[in-house]
């Protein structure tokens, strides 16, 4: 595949720093070299930037760095919207307010294409909040509000196309507030938390998802936050909850991925590498990324880190 690499050092998600330094540990840890093994054409766009700020405000006095999220949310949907008509982005978070203008990014490239966009977001979290109802004022929990097209994001560029909810599935919840759960409740997303995925197996709610992919001949954003991940696997995120996807699991969700043919984009979020024990979650990103892009668990070379 033709993976077009967008480095994206968001870090005004949430009030702790460190994801900006997440695209040099993904590059450190060889996330390109890896793809290139497997056969794939590179191309590295390096860092982006956000667009111009402007002022902005909001009803919500806890709601942090605003304008720096819009900025970010501009640049970020005209890059994505512009790789997903040339090649396979990957978009090297950042923390996962990227995903407002990565996503929005892809659902404006798959209406002009005429396909409808399908997004599977692999989290602890829903990332369902609205720059109104967000209790924390970090907006990296809003994403999928603003991409579906909820109430309270006017200070935000217009959505070129809004992603239904029932395009959306989630899969790895066990931090989900009130408000949020609420909110889920009335929309069509399948959520999928982690007694969910105990009871029944994580293949199963995601094979399901796949074949309505397949069914709608639709594209596919995959929105990978580190701490879908257990934190014993990945500790280097600012959000850690336990209880996590295995290590088997989360390959397992990948190489399906990988045989389903459809993933069009992907985002890696939420690596804060501040944090981290000699970049050991950097490395299973790239290991996860490599399974989604072919490599089998059983063939992977053995490395030590
Ligand atoms: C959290 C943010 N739910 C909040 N979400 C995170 O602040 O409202 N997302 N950490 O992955
Ligand atoms: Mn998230
Ligand atoms: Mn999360
Ligand atoms: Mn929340």
């Amino acid at each position: 595949r033709n993976c077009i690499l967008i480095g994206a050092p968001v870090d005004s998600g949430k009030r702790r720093r460190g994801c900006q330094m997440g695209p040099d540990a993904y590059r450190t840890a060889g996330l390109s070299e890896t793809l290139k093994e497997l056969g794939h054409n590179i191309r590295e766009l390096g860092n982006i930037q956000h667009a111009p700020l402007r002022e902005a405000s909001c009803e919500n006095e806890m709601v942090y760095a605003l304008s720096e999220t819009i900025g970010w949310t501009e640049s970020l949907a005209e890059s994505a919207a512009k790789a997903c008509g040339e090649g396979f982005p990957i978009f090297l978070g950042g923390d996962h307010s990227l995903s407002l203008g990565s996503v929005a990014g892809a659902a404006a490239y798959a209406a002009s294409v005429d396909r409808p966009l399908f997004v599977l977001w692999l989290d602890a979290h829903t990332d369902y909040h609205t720059p109104l109802t967000t209790g924390s004022g970090h907006l990296h929990g809003t994403p999928l509000g603003y991409v579906t097209g909820r109430e309270g994001f006017e200070a935000f560029p217009p959505l070129p196309a809004v992603v239904p909810t029932e395009n959306v599935c989630l899969l790895g919840l066990r931090s989900v507030d009130a408000a949020e759960s609420a909110a889920l409740q009335t929309s069509e997303m399948q959520a999928h938390d982690m007694r969910d995925i105990d009871e029944n197996g994580i293949a199963r709610p995601l094979k399901a998802f796949l074949d309505r992919v397949e069914n709608a001949n639709g594209l596919l954003h995959v929105s990978l936050d580190v701490d879908f991940l257990d934190p014993s696997i990945a500790p280097a995120v600012g959000t850690t909850v336990p209880g996590g996807a295995t290590y088997r699991e989360a390959h397992l969700v990948m190489e399906l991925l990988h045989d389903s043919e459809r993933v069009t984009s992907l985002d890696l979020v939420e690596l804060n590498p501040f944090l981290d024990e000699r970049g050991r979650t950097a490395n299973l990103m790239v290991e996860l990324t490599a399974s989604l892009l072919g490599r089998r668990v059983f063939d992977r070379p053995t490395r030590s880190y």
